[in-house]
């Protein structure tokens, strides 16, 4: 099986429908050139100042630079993507709410080795979710060409439905190329992994990942994104920050207020439960007794 690909001026429901039974998809040039050469510009020193990894899974020769939504203005765009977050609403639709997951910026440079071959959702300390049940909608945004050569990301189409802690090598996957500005959407439970780069040139990619509202974000957003920048956010970049209920009840700030409201110092609407009701009774198929 090899990935697929969609124009940018396909529908949210197109791309979550790939995705439902390859685990990925490619939207090819869906960022407007101009956007990533921003990000490359305000991102260069911070990227320029991270170190190398120093594992298999981090790379020897890649540099991973997070913090993307205080430190690069023109990453919101991405961060907030209509198609993206459209096809995010439909592969998570069964939970009340997901959050950004982590942000970060990775470049591999000449040299470096075959990442590990892995699912994003290991990192919820290796837990088995069934396999029908997604918990994170993730992103690979191409700052540079993706290329078999440069290290494009290596992908197993259909693996999100294969068993778990599966070893798999680089021979077992391929690469998703795709054109700078195009972005390749899978699921958490994906085998995939960065690709050696035997080039002479950098591979940046912009990894943005969602993951349901009652996990843990693998990037705390809370400290890497100080309160004077959050408040300054579109409402929906800091609600996807996590100033937002993950559910019924989860992040409530004292008396059951809004996160959101505590951020920016407003009188709480809430006090009770009353905006997360209604979807709680929808959402786990409460039936009233009567
Ligand atoms: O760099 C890539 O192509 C993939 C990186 C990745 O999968 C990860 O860090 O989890
Ligand atoms: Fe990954």
């Amino acid at each position: 099986m090899t990935v697929r690909h969609l124009p940018p001026t396909a529908a949210a429901d197109d791309v979550a429908a790939v995705i439902a039974t390859d685990g990925c998809v490619v939207i090819d040039r869906l960022a407007p050139p101009e956007v990533l050469d921003r990000i490359d510009v305000e991102m260069e020193p911070f990227v320029t100042a991270t170190p190398y990894g120093t594992d298999e899974f981090a790379g020897p020769r890649t540099r991973r630079t997070g913090g993307l939504v205080a430190r690069s203005e023109s990453s919101r765009e991405l961060i907030t993507d209509d198609l993206v977050l459209g096809a995010v609403d439909r592969v998570l639709a069964h939970v009340n709410n997901y959050q950004l997951h982590l942000t970060q910026l990775i470049r591999i440079e000449p040299g470096g080795p075959v990442q590990t071959i892995h699912r994003d959702q290991w990192a919820f300390d290796f837990f088995e979710f069934p396999s029908d049940y997604q918990v994170q909608c993730n992103t690979i945004w191409a700052a540079t060409d993706f290329t078999e050569a440069n290290g494009a990301t290596r992908v197993v189409p259909g693996s999100h439905l294969a068993e778990d802690k599966l070893r798999l090598t680089i021979a077992d996957t391929e690469p998703a190329e795709m054109e700078r500005g195009s972005v390749l959407l899978y699921v958490g439970g994906l085998y995939h992994g960065g690709g050696p780069n035997t080039s002479d040139a950098d591979r940046v990619g912009v990894n943005i990942t969602y993951s349901v509202g009652w996990l843990r974000q693998e990037e705390n957003q809370f400290l890497t994104v100080p309160p004077e920048i959050a408040r300054e956010l579109p409402e929906r970049l800091q609600r996807l920050l996590g100033y937002s209920l993950g559910a019924y009840a989860l992040g409530y700030v004292d008396d059951l207020r809004d996160p959101l409201d505590v951020l920016m110092g407003r009188e709480s609407s809430s006090g009770t439960f009353a905006a997360g009701a209604d979807s709680l009774a929808t959402n786990a198929g409460v039936t009233t007794l009567s």
